[in-house]
């Protein structure tokens, strides 16, 4: 059994809790941690877990904790990745590794450090069976080469009044920019953005158009108050063909002389076959030490933030920005689906 603490028992901490407790016979929930004891006691008590605390840094180091999900806000989640290689514990963190490449970097660092990978990013769309699907058709030649990747993201409405244009690209793009790369294989080399206008004060749709390293052109639309439900969208276009991302509903209606299908109110039943086949990825990766094949790494987590640090400066500059990174480092060679 691995000994599994989750950090953070908001939306994403419940949803792990419950995909461990249900879907991972061998893994044991043993600690929920969270600022707020009664949330955290909450989770635990519905999912089974042994344990509840409040301190993260004294959780990850304690002896009867194997491994560890970060679901804490984005801020802490490179801070508390990096107490998980000091303490040894594999770590499957959330989106985003952080915002900023630079702290990106650190985590990195501290990795190369410690000489073995510790930390799975939660980009769990790599795990999702329509881009699986994508990738395939790539590699096996059906599609022959790749030329264009549309992708379209919406939710029904931001989580906060005052979300931003700049915010989408950070806080919404990075799943695009991260299974954009993994689905071509191909590094992004320039982004522009471009907003329409909204007769109200919410924050309009983020459309950006991307260029990469093997001339492929990629649109990405954000749509963070699209009002109708949580809709994401994807087509891949190759010179012999393309393959398009079907709408996941399990039924349609029909009534009234019109056909319907439903829309989730948010990604985590969209995704939840995803989630489960990432969090069974995590749990061999703590259990035999060696990185999951498609699994995002930290160097993924460092190139989405890189990208999206482009798309903010694009955005407000309204010209075509470089993106520019790193030389990879040899050490995450293997360890990403996206070719060094
Ligand atoms: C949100 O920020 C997320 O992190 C979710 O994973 C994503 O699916 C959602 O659409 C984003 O806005």
């Amino acid at each position: 059994m691995t000994r599994l603490a989750i950090i953070g028992a908001g939306l994403m901490g419940e949803d792990h809790a419950k995909i461990i407790s249900q879907e991972l016979p061998r893994a044991e929930l043993q600690v929920i941690c969270d600022m707020d004891a009664a949330r955290a006691k909450r989770v635990a008590d519905t999912f089974g877990a042994k344990d509840v605390a409040s301190d993260p840094e004294a959780t990850i180091s304690r002896s009867d904790v194997d491994a560890v999900v970060v679901a804490s806000p984005d801020f802490t989640h490179a801070p508390l990745s990096r107490a998980c290689i000091a303490a040894g514990k594999p770590v499957l963190c959330e989106k985003p590794l952080s915002q900023s490449s630079e702290e990106c970097q650190q985590v990195m660092q501290a990795e190369h450090a410690a000489g073995r990978p510790f930390v799975m990013l939660g980009f769990m769309r790599r795990y999702d069976q329509s881009y699986v699907e994508m990738r395939q058709a790539l590699t096996d030649g059906t599609l022959g080469r790749a030329l264009m990747m549309h992708n379209y993201h919406r939710n029904v409405e931001t989580p906060a009044a005052d979300f931003t244009g700049a915010m989408a690209i950070t806080n919404s793009a990075p799943h695009e920019f991260d299974v954009v790369r993994h689905v071509l294989g191909s590094e992004f080399t320039s982004i522009t953005a471009h907003q329409p206008r909204r007769s109200d004060e919410r924050v309009a749709p983020v459309v950006m158009v991307l260029e990469t390293a093997d001339g492929q052109l990629v649109t990405v639309e954000i749509n963070n108050n699209a009002g109708y439900g949580y809709d994401v969208r994807a087509e891949l276009v190759g010179e012999a063909g393309s393959v398009a991302m079907n709408n996941v509903a399990y039924t349609r209606s029909d009534t009234k002389l019109a056909s319907s299908t439903r829309y989730d109110a948010d990604w985590r039943g969209r995704y939840h076959a995803a989630y489960v086949r990432q969090n069974r990825a995590f749990l061999q990766f703590a259990e035999t030490g060696r990185f999951p094949d498609i699994a995002s790494s930290c160097w993924d987590g460092y190139c989405a933030a890189i990208v999206a640090e482009a798309g903010v400066r694009a955005l407000e500059s309204g010209r075509k920005e470089p993106i520019t990174l790193m030389t990879k480092p040899d050490f995450y060679a293997g360890q990403s689906g996206v070719a060094a």
